[in-house]
């Protein structure tokens, strides 16, 4: 479903009664950030804060959040029926992203209304929270799609990275080495150069959902994936400072360079993390000078709370759940795995636990399952289940019970995988193995739960040579007719 900009989105979520809007006045500082977690604990509606504090006269004087905070929403902002479950909507995802659609360029858009410059830029103009008591700062890029090019082959990218307010024209950034704008960075800091950055703040939640995905986007963008999950092409402008593109309709835009000079990195961290925890060390990071901020009138800054923990939610697991996994499984299916029916990373914990539904075929199709996904840039594998057809993964029952009766360490159902890729904000690791200034990436070892059926076990011969004993609980079928034509006699 196409919105014109975050102003049409607001507009359905007002329609559909799942928008509160805030006019009493809210801290920027700890009280914005505590109003939302109470909301998303209670899988509240999404917000828009008219009224905060320090902000009543900026250039931005409104706040807008957890647009995607629900499953329903989540489906109204894809265009489905609003009850539509996950099983489809990954399903959905996976097929718009087989197939992009190409942007357009247009001349300018409302996106230009105002353009401040050099020494007018001033970030500390945006309602920009302090979330959590301990963040090293206020965190303005949280819903933010970083955009960069790459300078080799002129590919854009638009990442999701978190990045707080350093000097009024300055954002140190957590930009991860190994992701689409990491790598662009270390392209540009080989050559010497400067990178150009361009942040959106607020448009289409479409763009949120990608720019927040490792979607592969070969030969495109994310912009042209966003175009497919919308059903119409994303309309961009280019910016002032620099080639790159961003939206016409977007609310803010803020435009920038990286340097590639670690002297110019400034502190920092710690935020509150996906995880749950506070997570990434207070260090120097690389740091956006911003040279020009370009903003429709009234503009509505927007932003999100991450981090899940039990009974806390935040509004990014009710996309993520779903786009990675439509990510995994098409990956899956293009690396030439055969027979997956299903994956799926449950909601609950942003989690690093992983589902792989498969059509067994051959003894070892699990370790191939966990081997292709563990050969390829996707970091959120860590903990791999693989179950046959017969257990549905969304089914946690189903997958406990598969776990518990279908694995035996004994023969090879847990296998170990060390020394990989990992995700430098998991505070499982010792700090050292988190260093991905350091090392690249951080340091994981992955897990196989093979909760397939083992096909090296003996057939049983006392139940016709099957690997497995008949179920018990499928009650003999003559029986079960008896029981049900009587059922009423028994008092029930
Ligand atoms: C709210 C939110 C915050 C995120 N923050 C970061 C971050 O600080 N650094 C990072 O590398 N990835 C972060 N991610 C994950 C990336 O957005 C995600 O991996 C995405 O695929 C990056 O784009 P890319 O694949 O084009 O690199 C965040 C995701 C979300 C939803
Ligand atoms: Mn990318």
């Amino acid at each position: 479903m196409a919105f014109q900009d975050l102003r049409a989105w607001i507009s359905l979520l007002d329609g559909e009664g799942e928008i509160q809007r805030i006019k009493a006045k809210v801290d920027w500082n700890l009280e914005l950030g505590a109003v939302f977690r109470k909301v998303l604990n209670a899988h509240g509606p999404a917000l828009l804060f008219e009224n905060i504090k320090d902000h009543e006269t900026t250039w931005c004087r409104k706040f807008f959040c957890n647009g995607l905070g629900s499953r329903k929403r989540v489906n109204l902002a894809l265009g489905l029926a609003p009850d539509t479950g996950y099983r489809e909507i990954v399903q959905y995802i996976k097929r718009c992203l087989a197939k992009p659609i190409p942007s357009a360029i247009i001349p300018t858009g409302p996106v230009k209304e105002n353009i401040v410059r050099g020494k007018e830029v001033d970030l500390f103009q945006f309602p920009v929270p302090k979330w959590h008591h301990l963040d090293g700062g206020r965190y303005i890029n949280t819903a933010a799609s970083i955009v960069t090019r790459d300078p080799e082959t002129a590919q854009l990218n638009a990442g999701t990275y978190r990045g707080m307010i350093g000097k009024k024209d300055t954002i140190p950034s957590l930009i991860v080495p190994g992701q689409h704008g990491g790598i662009h960075l270390s392209k540009y800091k080989a050559r010497g150069e400067p990178a150009p950055v361009a942040v959106v703040y607020g448009w289409d939640p479409a763009l949120f959902m990608v720019a927040s995905t490792p979607v592969r986007h070969k030969g495109c963008s994310e912009y042209e994936i966003a175009g497919s999950l919308r059903g119409k092409p994303v309309e961009l402008v280019k910016c002032e400072t620099s080639d790159l593109l961003v939206p016409a309709t977007a609310e803010i835009v803020v435009e920038g360079k990286i340097s590639p000079n670690p002297e110019e990195y400034e502190m920092e961290g710690p935020f509150g993390e996906y995880t749950g925890y506070y997570g990434g060390m207070k260090s120097p990071k690389p740091t956006i000078k911003v040279e020009c901020i370009t903003f429709r009138n009234d503009p509505i800054f927007r932003g999100t709370l991450e981090g899940t923990s039990p009974g806390r939610w935040a509004e990014d697991v009710y996309f993520v759940c779903a786009s990675f996994s439509a990510v995994c499984w098409q990956l899956l299916d293009d690396i030439g795995v055969p027979n997956v029916t299903g994956v799926w990373i449950p909601p609950v914990t942003n989690s690093t636990n992983m589902r792989v539904q498969i059509k067994k075929i051959y003894r070892g199709h699990a370790k191939q399952v966990a081997n292709a996904l563990w050969g390829t840039n996707f970091y959120f594998a860590k903990n791999v289940i693989v179950v046959d057809e017969d257990i549905d993964i969304y089914d946690d029952e189903a997958v406990e019970w598969a776990l518990a009766y279908r694995t035996n360490a004994a023969m090879g159902d847990f296998a170990f995988f060390p020394g990989t890729i990992g995700a430098n904000l998991d505070p499982s690791l010792p700090l050292a193995d988190r260093d991905v200034y350091k090392y690249g990436a951080a340091k994981w070892t992955r897990v196989l739960m093979d909760a397939t059926i083992n096909w090296e076990l003996e057939p049983e011969p006392q139940f016709g040579g099957k690997r497995y004993p008949p179920l018990s609980t499928d009650v003999d079928p003559e029986v079960a007719g008896l029981v049900e034509k009587r059922w009423k006699e028994y008092g029930f």
